[in-house]
């Protein structure tokens, strides 16, 4: 017998002599392998729950993708209107634009750290993070130059209602024109205008308390630097303050002079010829700070003054020494156990800190919510409603005469934290609840007379 091919390497056969086939076939080990079985299966079990989590993960990022997708598109059309130029915006605007770039640039690197594997998308998004970062910027500059050339415009347009004006007054006697800024011949504040909404302070939000204004300095009137000074956010010291050469530069929050003292208490800083004037905390003493070294040039205590959040204002909290610049020179506002908390103003010699004059009102301190000074007359205002101030009240400190007044002031935030007044300007410079707003003083056009 020959040996048969068979595909089987354990397949042997033969036949034998009576022609018979004989074969041995040896088969491998016939019980059923349960435990590898078992083995697979749990196996495979396991590799689909795997599977279910990565998917639900998948689905949870594309889930967060499409909500990120809609604020990003969102954020496109308000860029595209910005774009066109079809609405008017602000410097808030990009703020809030900004802000909002940067949560989703932070979105994406949470995504990224999370989303192991295929992260073409993610990169993606970077990308074009980046690209509306650089586009945002670039609008920036855009309105840089618009908010010039628009200053430019105004500055043709009065020009242009100067000249009118003139014309209507062809031999105009002498008395009548206007005084000159920073003098006062007229006859009281009147009205004042909307808030123009300047800008939010550059620490945010959160830093309500606090104020700003222009320095004021009568032998250079139009050269004061920009100051913004937020409160930490206990609301009663003062710590950081900034200064800005230009209103541009404050705009756009580019070359501050960033300077810390300590400390300051309350929002009623005031800044005159160059220096800063604050209650020192804890103190009923006044310090002048130099702008230009930041040091502590003097102190000096203001006699009776109460102190220490004994008298601050309605609502606004650490605010008993409130500084005002004025036509004149360098007030501040305060009450004294003697006043019972009525408001006391005193004129201050800005050289040496003296007191040279004291006037007392009737007029309750804690009911008001901020003063300021104007040619010697103080005025204050109180809180109508969430949305509106009152001037209400002023203290004439040439004739000693007070009274009431109802001028309008219309508000963004609730909460009115400080007033300080530029003469030359002739604006007032309000902090309202963290942003910082600005006012056109209306005067009563004739030659100055008792209120
Ligand atoms: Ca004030």
């Amino acid at each position: 017998g020959g040996l048969v091919q068979q595909p089987f390497s354990n397949f042997t056969g033969s036949v034998d002599g009576d022609g018979t086939c004989q074969c041995s076939l040896s088969l491998p080990d016939t019980t059923f392998p349960v435990d590898r079985v078992e083995t697979l299966e749990f196996q495979a079990h396991a590799l689909s729950k795997k599977f279910e989590e990565e998917l639900s993960k998948v689905k949870e990022y594309v889930q967060l993708l499409g909500v990120f997708e809609k604020k990003f598109s969102n954020l496109t059309v308000r860029i595209e209107i910005m774009e066109k130029g079809l609405f008017s915006y602000t410097v808030l605007d990009f703020e809030l634009i900004k802000i909002e770039v940067k949560e989703m640039g932070e979105l994406v690197i949470q995504l990224k750290k999370n989303f192991v594997g295929s992260s073409d998308i993610v990169n993606q998004l970077e990308e074009e993070i980046r690209n509306m970062t650089l586009l945002v910027e670039n609008l920036e500059t855009l309105d840089k130059n618009n908010v010039l050339a628009i200053r430019r415009e105004i500055v043709a347009l009065k020009k242009k209602l100067k000249e009118c004006e003139d014309s209507n007054h062809e031999s105009p006697p002498a008395n009548t024109l206007p005084p000159p800024l920073g003098s006062c011949g007229n006859g009281g504040v009147v009205n004042i205008s909307k808030p123009n909404v300047v800008q939010l302070n550059w620490r945010g939000f959160s830093y309500k308390y606090g104020a700003w204004g222009r320095d004021y300095s009568p032998e250079h009137p139009d050269n004061g630097l920009y100051w913004v000074a937020p409160l930490n956010t206990d609301g009663r010291i003062l710590e950081y303050y900034r200064l800005y050469n230009t209103l541009d530069d404050l705009l756009l929050y580019t070359k501050p002079r960033e300077n810390r003292i300590t400390y300051g208490q309350g929002g009623g800083t005031a800044v005159y010829n160059n220096s800063m004037y604050v209650n020192w905390q804890n103190t009923r003493d006044i310090v002048k700070i130099d702008l230009t070294t930041n040091k502590v040039v003097l102190t000096r205590t203001l006699p009776d003054a109460a102190f220490n959040n004994r008298f601050s204002y309605a609502d606004v909290a650490w605010q008993d020494f409130d500084f005002a610049v004025d036509e004149n020179g360098l007030w501040v506002i305060y009450a004294t156990e003697a006043s019972s908390g009525n408001m006391v103003i005193s004129k201050l010699n800005d050289t040496t800190l003296e007191v040279i004059n004291t006037w007392h009102t009737t007029q309750y301190k804690p009911s008001v919510s901020n003063a300021f000074m104007v040619c010697g007359v103080l005025y204050a205002t109180r809180i109508l409603n969430t949305r509106t101030e009152e001037i209400f009240y002023y203290y004439d400190t040439s004739t000693g005469k007070e009274g009431k007044l109802n001028i309008i002031m219309h508000k963004m935030q609730e909460k009115v934290q400080s007033i300080n007044y530029h003469p030359f300007d002739q604006k007032l410079f309000v902090y309202n609840d963290g942003y910082l707003l600005n006012y056109d003083v209306i005067f009563r056009q004739r030659p100055h007379q008792p209120l």
